[in-house]
Parts: C-alpha cells; sequence; structure tokens
C-alpha cells in the first residue's frame, strides 16, 4: 500500500518561502482566470509578486487592479460569474470593506478563492496580525481554511479550491494564514515541479450558469423573497455539510500526490492528552513546543488546531476533547460582551452536544494586534490547564491575556509641544475679498519667505523619509490658512509617518478615521461644529478651518465619500497629495499613477510596460460637482500655494468646499535623489504633465504658463529625471511615450482652452 501511494507521488522541488510567495505560486500553479485585488499590508505582496512574475512573462492570468476592496470584490465576483477561476487577496479592512459582496458570491453559488494574510480591524489602525477579520468572515458563507504556515498556504489553496468547485459545493472558500507571522516568514517549503500537477487535481473549470453564452439567457441575482430565501439559505447549507464531507477526501488525494497529511483538524499529541491547547494557525505551532516540554516533565499535554473553520469541524473536535480534563481555548479577537471569542463558544457548543464529555473549557483572548504569542505563554496556557484540570485553583473561565488595565490618572507619557495659539496662528499679513468686476477673490499677502516665522502645524520630528516632499508642500498651502485649524488626515504616508501612539507631531487637533471615508467625516465634524455654535454650545465668534488631507490612493478608495461631501458642499477643504502612488503600503500603482509608470503593481518586463492605463484627473472630477473652489499645486511654487491656500478658507467659509491636488515627490520610490524634490516637480509643471491652475467659481485660470517664458521642456526630460520611469526614454517603449505625450497634450490644450473661454 505504501508503495503505491509512493508511485502516485508527484515530483516536488524545495524552497525556502514566505507564505505570501506560497500563496502567489499557488496561484500561478493554479492559473486563475483572474485576479481582482486591491493593496492592503500584509497581503499586499501577493498580487505584486504576481504582477512581477507577469511582467517576466511567467503567466498570463489578468490583473485587475481594483479601486478599492469592494471593487475588487466586485470584480471577482463579475468574473465569477463569467465562469472561470478567480482570485482575490486582502487583509483587515480590505475584507471588511468587501464584506458585503461575499454573502452574494456564497448566496449565488459561485467558487473562487480569496487568501486573507490576516490583520487586525481598525480602529485603532494596527497593521499586525489577530484573527478579529477572519471573524468578521464566519457568517458569510464561504469556506473558510486556516492555513498555520507557508506550507499549509500552498497546499490549502489547492484543497480549498477544490472542495469549492465540487458539484454538490459551489462555494467560494478563503484560506487564512497569520498576518506576518506567516505572511512574511519564510521556511523551507516543497511545491510540485510541474504547475500542471495542480491543474490536473483540480481538473478543469465546470460553469454552472453560462452566463456568456447569449444562446442561453440565465438571469442571476433575482430579487427573491418569502418563501424561496430561506431555502436558498438552506441549499447553502447542505452544501457547508457536503464540503465537511468532502474535505477528508480531498486532503486524503492530495496526501497521495504531495505526501502531506491535513485532517479537518491538526491533532498534536492528543491521543492520551489530559490537558489541551485548542489555538488556530501559527500559534499552534508555538504551544507544539510547550506541549513537548511539558510531555518531558511528565505532563500528558496535547495540541489542537482546526484546519477548517468553516465548515465547522464540530464532530472532530468532539472527539479529540473526549477524554480530555481542561482546555485553553485562544481566541486572537474578542467576540465583545459575550464572554469569550467566537472560537471558545463554537466549541463549548460542540461539546454541550456530547452528554459524556466532562472537559472544562477556559477562554482566553490573546494575541491582539500582532502581540507575539511565545514559549512561555503557550506554557502560562498549560498552566491554566492543570489548573481547571484541578492541579490548582480554578481559574477565571473567560478572561484577556497578558494585559494591563491602564491607569486614567497616569499623565502623558511625554508632554508634547505646546498648543499654537490663534494669535500665533492669524499673521494679519493675508487678505482676501472677492473683486467688484469678477467676483474672483483677490488674495493680498507677502512673498511666502515672510511667513516663515508662522509656526507649522506639523512639528519637526516626524517619520517621513528624507526628502519626502509631504509636509514641506502642505506647510506652503497652510501658510496661507489664517488662525484655527482642525486637520483630518486619511491612511497613508503623511498619517502614517505623523502620528503613532503615543506620540503625535500634530500641533493642531487631528482625527484619523479609515483610509476611505475621511470627507464623510469630516463633512459631518464640520455640521456639528456649525450645529452646537448655533445651540450656544460652543462660542459663536470662534471660527475653525477644516482641513482634510489625504494621498492620492485616498482619493481613489475614497472618490465617493469625497465627491459627495462635494455635492453636498461643506465648508471645508481636501487637499489631496499626489505622490503618484500608495506609498505607504510598498508603491503599488493608484489612479494617479501615469501611463507607463514603473510601481510595484505595474512593472516593466516582456508581459508588461508600467501603469497599463491613463492616470486619473481628480481636480477636473471634483471641479464637475461644481464645488466654489478648485485649484493645484506644487512646492516650488510657494507664493501660488500661499495664495491657494487663502482662497481655499475663505471658499470654506464663506461658499463651500474647496479641493487641491498637489504634487509631491517621493524620492524613495520615483527613484530620485533625495535633494531632487522640487526640481522633480516643477519638471512635472514645465512639461506640462502637472499644470498649474485653478477653478474658482467655474472660471478657469491657469497659474502659471511655461510655454511663453520659453520653460517648456519635453515629456522624455521629465521622465528621464525619475529612476521609476527612465524605461520610458528607451526605444522599445517609444510607443508608449508617444501615448503619454498624446493624452498630456490634449488635457494642456484643453486646459488652455479653458482658461481662455470662462464658459467652458
Ligand atoms: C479599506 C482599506 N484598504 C486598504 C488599506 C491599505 N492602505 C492604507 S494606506 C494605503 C495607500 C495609501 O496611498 P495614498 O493615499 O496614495 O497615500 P501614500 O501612502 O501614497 O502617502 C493603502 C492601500 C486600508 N487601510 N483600508
Ligand atoms: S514613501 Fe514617499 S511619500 Fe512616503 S514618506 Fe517616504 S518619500 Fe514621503
Ligand atoms: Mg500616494
Amino acid at each position: 500500500m505504501a508503495v503505491a501511494v509512493e508511485l502516485q507521488r508527484a515530483t516536488q522541488v524545495t524552497g525556502f518561502l514566505s507564505g505570501n510567495e506560497m500563496a502567489a505560486l499557488s496561484a500561478e500553479h493554479i492559473d486563475f482566470h483572474l485576479m481582482g485585488y486591491y493593496p492592503i499590508t500584509p497581503s499586499t505582496e501577493i498580487a505584486e509578486i504576481l504582477d512581477k512574475r507577469k511582467a517576466e512573462g511567467h503567466h498570463t492570468m489578468v490583473m485587475i487592479p481594483a479601486d478599492g476592496e469592494h471593487g475588487a470584490a466586485g470584480i471577482c465576483y463579475g468574473a465569477a460569474v463569467g465562469g472561470g477561476r478567480v482570485f482575490n487577496a486582502t487583509s483587515a479592512q480590505g475584507l471588511l470593506y468587501g464584506l458585503e459582496q461575499y454573502p452574494v458570491q456564497s448566496g449565488t453559488r459561485f467558487p473562487m478563492l480569496l487568501d486573507l494574510a490576516t490583520r487586525t480591524v481598525s480602529g485603532p489602525l494596527d497593521i499586525r496580525g489577530d484573527h478579529s477579520d477572519v471573524y468578521y468572515a464566519l457568517n458569510t458563507g464561504w469556506l473558510i481554511f486556516m492555513a498555520r504556515d507557508p506550507q499549509a498556504v500552498y497546499d490549502l489553496n489547492v484543497c480549498a479550491l477544490r472542495v469549492a468547485e465540487r458539484a454538490d459545493v459551489r462555494l467560494p472558500a478563503i484560506v487564512a494564514f497569520d498576518g506576518f507571522f506567516t505572511s512574511h516568514q519564510k521556511r523551507r517549503v516543497h511545491t510540485f515541479e510541474d504547475p500542471q500537477v495542480v491543474r490536473d487535481f483540480l481538473g478543469p473549470f465546470e460553469e454552472t450558469v453560462a452566463v456568456l453564452d447569449p444562446r442561453h439567457p440565465v438571469t442571476v441575482g433575482p430579487y427573491m423573497n418569502d418563501p424561496d430565501l430561506i431555502n436558498n439559505k438552506f441549499q447553502l447549507n447542505l452544501a457547508m455539510e457536503a464540503a465537511l464531507e468532502a474535505i477528508p477526501g480531498v486532503f486524503a488525494e492530495y496526501e497521495r500526490l504531495s505526501g502531506r497529511h491535513y485532517d479537518l483538524v491538526d491533532r498534536y499529541r492528543m491521543d492520551d492528552a489530559e490537558v489541551a491547547l485548542l489555538l488556530l494557525n501559527s500559534a499552534a505551532e508555538t504551544a507544539k513546543d510547550a506541549a513537548d516540554l511539558l510531555r518531558s516533565a511528565g505532563v500528558r499535554a496535547g495540541v489542537l488546531s482546526p484546519n477548517v473553520l468553516r465548515p465547522f469541524p464540530a464532530g472532530e473536535l468532539r472527539e479529540a476533547l473526549r477524554g480530555v480534563r481542561a482546555v485553553v481555548i485562544g481566541d486572537r479577537a474578542d467576540s465583545y460582551g459575550s464572554h469569550g471569542g467566537n472560537l471558545a463558544h463554537e466549541v463549548k457548543s460542540a461539546l454541550k452536544d456530547d452528554p459524556a464529555n466532562h472537559t472544562v473549557c477556559v477562554s482566553r483572548i490573546y494575541g491582539l494586534g500582532g502581540r507575539d504569542f511565545t514559549l512561555e505563554d503557550a506554557t502560562a496556557f498549560f498552566r491554566l490547564a492543570l489548573d481547571a484540570a484541578g492541579n490548582g485553583p480554578m481559574p477565571e473561565l473567560f478572561d484577556y491575556y497578558g494585559v494591563v488595565p491602564g491607569d486614567p490618572t497616569a499623565p502623558p507619557r511625554r508632554p508634547g509641544l505646546p498648543p499654537l495659539t490663534k494669535e500665533e496662528m492669524t499673521s494679519g499679513l493675508i487678505h482676501v475679498a472677492p473683486t467688484a468686476e469678477t467676483g474672483l477673490l483677490h488674495v493680498e499677502a507677502p512673498p511666502a519667505w515672510q511667513l516663515v516665522a508662522k509656526p507649522k502645524r506639523v512639528a519637526p520630528g516626524h517619520g517621513a523619509c528624507p526628502g519626502c516632499g509631504v509636509f514641506p508642500a502642505l506647510d506652503q498651502f497652510l501658510k496661507g490658512v489664517e488662525g484655527d485649524v482642525v486637520v483630518l488626515y486619511q491612511t497613508g504616508c503623511a498619517m502614517v509617518v505623523s502620528t503613532g501612539y503615543p506620540y503625535t507631531s500634530h500641533r493642531v487637533t487631528y482625527v484619523h478615521n479609515l483610509f476611505q471615508n475621511g470627507a464623510a467625516t469630516l463633512g459631518g465634524l464640520v455640521e456639528m461644529f456649525h450645529e452646537r455654535q448655533r445651540r450656544g454650545e460652543l462660542p459663536e465668534g470662534d471660527d475653525i478651518t477644516f482641513v482634510m488631507v489625504s494621498g492620492d490612493g485616498g482619493m481613489d478608495i475614497g472618490t465617493g465619500a469625497a465627491i459627495g461631501t462635494a455635492i453636498r458642499n461643506h465648508g471645508l477643504i481636501i487637499v489631496e497629495y499626489d505622490n503618484q502612488g500608495y506609498m505607504n503600503t510598498g508603491a503599488q500603482l493608484s489612479y494617479s499613477t501615469p501611463l507607463g509608470h514603473r510601481t510595484s503593481t505595474s512593472n516593466v518586463g516582456p508581459g508588461e510596460h508600467g501603469k497599463s492605463f491613463h492616470h486619473k484627473d481628480m481636480p477636473q472630477i471634483m471641479a464637475a460637482t461644481n464645488i466654489p473652489y478648485v485649484f493645484t499645486g506644487v512646492e516650488g511654487f510657494p507664493d501660488d500655494l500661499l495664495a491657494k491656500g487663502a482662497k481655499a478658507q475663505w471658499y470654506a467659509r464663506n461658499e463651500g468646499m474647496a479641493y487641491g491636488k498637489l504634487l509631491i515627490s517621493c524620492p524613495l520610490n520615483w527613484l530620485t535623489a533625495d535633494d531632487a524634490g522640487v526640481n522633480t516637480v516643477r519638471g512635472a509643471v514645465d512639461s506640462c504633465f502637472f499644470p498649474l491652475y485653478e477653478i474658482e467659481r467655474h472660471i478657469t485660470t491657469i497659474t502659471y504658463d511655461p510655454e511663453p517664458l520659453g520653460r517648456r521642456i519635453s515629456m522624455s526630460e521629465w521622465l528621464g529625471s525619475m529612476g521609476k520611469t527612465k524605461h520610458l526614454c528607451r526605444p522599445e517603449f517609444a510607443g508608449d511615450l508617444t501615448q503619454i505625450e498624446g493624452e498630456i497634450e490634449r488635457r494642456w490644450e484643453r486646459l488652455k482652452a479653458m482658461d481662455a473661454n470662462p464658459l467652458l
């Protein structure tokens, strides 16, 4: 028999890869038709690796960078409906932002695979790993597999898809592995030498509904009420049960190919265990070492860890715990107020169905926010189990592990700089008033250098890279804004490098909410300010200017919120700093990345020529909402920026929303020298890639025109000045360069026409 297994085993190669690398490799071996994705740490690498491999010509999967995870989930759903293999990868907020789409995917029974590098759900924002995200998926109707190490990521991706696509299952599947612990740590791994082995194991994709056959029209997603909906859900439940039946067989078949054994529940030294730990993913591996140590001291200790969470392997857990006197169930996420995490509750309910079971269940919340789970922690859990088994005082049945309650009377660890006063932030040198003839604003202000004494609202000592253009540009803009300011930052470099509990670089009140919802949040805050003033709860004369700061990425995923806020015309300013990519997450493309530019998700090689579509023209999009003021600016033109700051404040105070886009240099990812920032953004202006202009009460004015000054430079001169775009000056990219030049010229000519004609 052993010989037969050996004979069927496929040839494998050994590597040293991380969980994300294994996720990407398995996706390549599966050869999905399409991946829809949106970057989020720590799962982003998966799309980055696949994009790079595509550029190098290793695969031809369609890779679609979405405008957000809701969009990514929508792309995946559409593609799945189209009949083919579909892949996505995300984490934390990304999972939650797409959440609404997942029950549709399972409810209409279209299989696909989503890799989840688990991470803490905000807020506060924390990019490291726990299981608060995957627990949100428990009720989505998706199969959920748990991969404890990089090897399991590869293996379970293949097995999960095989289960998902069975005719009696037809459900989407998540494979979840621990963010950073598994996603980024490399291990010795084995993969099939020939990807065809994986493809044969899966067989061809069989569509059940032919949406792309016009000769046989179908209706997908009709609205469904009583009495059918409950039957739809019942059938989903049956599919879960079918999956539970099928998984052991799929695992066994996979074992014959790979030699690697998986069960519904991973049992370690459980045969005669009297105490046990029940943990998910990487922590269970640590617990195994603790079990070994205890075993050598004569304690019958074991470890249980489900490889599958949905369907929940209740029967296997019941059986495994039958002779166990006490188990500590660790949850890396709380189900707040319910006296236990989801795993603890589900295990307890499984045991309840076995009247012969007398295992004491101790529930602990541990390891939130990526907090390590060490050998000492696992040993402490075993001690709790031993106490609960009767060897010591009975522990609390539910508690948090490794926390301190905090002291509300403790002073801040380090006092920051003193708050800015209204007086010091009001130079009195800037005067703004509408002109009688045109109604457009006239700004009277000294040259920007004369305002250097006006304090910066962001203190020095933040963590931006050397030469980063974000804060100099923001400061030049904010120099034009007088008095009190409240800022809201969407997630991005400016937020990440300027706050980190318990420190802040902000000398004015600062709010962070989510990556994409800042405009709506600030709209609510502005209106609360006015309403409380109207009710006499805040002093009548007080005036605050509300400023949202966002990266270009925030204006992709947050476009809807920004446009909604603009259409409602709240009195606030949105400043977008555009560094042409998602820089704090590792330089992925944004919709503001221009055509042909190299980013970590628009690589350059025989299979790809950098970003494949033109950059979004956000000022024109915002202008179309009819807000009173739209502008562009760069650091190299401080007087221009200062005046635009003053106008933006005037409009926010008197008429409604102002929006401005600042092009800022990012030496780290543009691959330019640290001191080249001002020249690089100047080059963008002088090549007419980024014209300086404003749209005030629908009238467009170019505020700096390089042409009459003889300063216009060619596109290739500007592109050649940055490492990320140098390739575009090579002969084989001549076609791309022509396309870029054509688009930039078209936009510039259109702008000039708008400048010349007040009706445009
Ligand atoms: C819903 C959601 N999706 C993804 C992320 C991950 N994320 C945080 S910031 C960011 C990119 C920010 O790019 P941008 O706004 O251009 O700012 P930059 O980092 O370039 O300064 C991404 C992808 C998130 N926090 N929330
Ligand atoms: S990555 Fe770029 S934008 Fe972000 S802090 Fe560094 S230089 Fe600035
Ligand atoms: Mg950016």
